[in-house]
């Protein structure tokens, strides 16, 4: 018989495979499926926004006093401390999560999207969280970004895309809207080992280190070919990301003078997709140390974030050094 060549294969179908093949337990299996589950709400939700009201800001602002808007409310962003689930339905995991990145977009209809990371519970890692007695406890969510079992990302755009690495290779899942189904549109993603674009808010130029001043001067002089970088800034981290990991390039939000650590967190933005780059052949770095070493010491914690092809981190690297 004729082998069809085209084979479709919807995200669970894939997951149930990875379990029979012992990749993934049955638990996880669950964990993920629930997480794409959510995805497809949130996906729902922010393409309905402006027809059913839910553009603007809700009136309050989140833990790190940003203005939140209306859906970073309804898909619940930026919990203070963990929330665990009811004892019969939680289970081995630990899932760090941002339901919906980039929310600043929502308004003009611009890609966001949700990031998350899953750990196992460990001993090693305990640390207090909570700034009083009623939010106070002990949890064992501070890993570094090594100790990831997976991670992915969903990307609200012309498309929904479902990234995910369990450890062996980075896949794509498009939402195919007729059926509501993710299907696996891309296997094994390699990120291009250099590529000419980078990816920073210049807006905070002037607040810049000199070195790093240098480093993007440098990208924007033609030099002998007569071809400079090209610059491309969405402002939404899994926009930028998902075109970094596809084109090759780097994404960087450095620290500087008002903002010592510079703006995304560690735990639930910066290991997670560290941990797919380097799945897909790239690097994270905080500018000096690979990002997946760092341990946290707090939920929010934020830190340097330079992200993309394995040549363009480690020239931005030897400038900063
Ligand atoms: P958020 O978690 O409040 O949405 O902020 C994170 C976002 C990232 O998606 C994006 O990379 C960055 O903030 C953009 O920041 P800026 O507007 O300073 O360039
Ligand atoms: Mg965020």
């Amino acid at each position: 018989t004729k082998k069809s060549t085209f084979e479709i294969q919807t995200l669970t179908g894939w997951l149930l495979k990875q379990e029979q093949a012992g990749v993934i337990d049955a638990e996880l299996t669950i964990v993920l499926s629930s997480i794409s589950m959510a995805c497809k709400q949130i996906a729902s939700l922010v393409q309905r926004a402006s027809v059913s009201n839910l553009t603007g800001v809700q009136g309050a602002v989140n833990i790190q006093g940003e203005d939140q808007k209306k859906l970073d409310v309804v898909s619940n962003e930026e919990e203070d401390v963990p929330v665990a689930v009811e004892e019969s339905y939680s289970g081995n995991y630990i899932v760090v999560f941002d339901p919906l990145d980039g929310s600043s977009n929502i308004d003009a209809a611009v890609s966001t999207g949700s990031i998350f990371g899953i750990y196992s519970p460990n001993d090693e890692c305990l640390a207090d969280v909570g700034d009083d007695d009623s939010t106070r406890c002990v949890v064992s969510v501070c890993q570094p970004g090594s100790n990831l079992l997976a991670s992915g990302y969903c990307m609200y755009s012309s498309s929904v895309i479902f990234v995910l690495t369990i450890g062996n290779g980075v896949f794509a899942f498009s939402l195919d809207p007729m059926y509501g189904e993710f299907l696996l549109t891309q296997e094994k993603i390699q990120i291009p080992k250099a590529g000419k674009i980078y990816s920073f808010n210049e807006g905070n130029y002037q607040l810049w280190d000199d070195k790093l001043k240098k480093y993007i001067d440098d990208l924007k002089d033609p030099g002998p070919s007569g071809k400079p970088y090209s610059s491309r800034y969405i402002g939404s981290l899994v926009g930028d990301f998902h075109r970094t990991l596809l084109y090759g390039g780097i994404y960087g939000y450095p620290r500087d003078k008002k903002s010592k650590n510079g703006k995304l967190r560690l735990l639930y933005e910066c290991a997670p997709m560290s941990f797919i780059v380097e799945q897909a052949g790239g690097k994270g770095s905080d500018g000096q140390n690979r990002i997946l070493d760092i341990t946290p010491v707090e939920i929010h914690q934020r830190v340097p974030l330079y992200i993309g092809s394995q040549e363009e981190v480690e020239k931005l690297e030897k400038y900063l050094a």
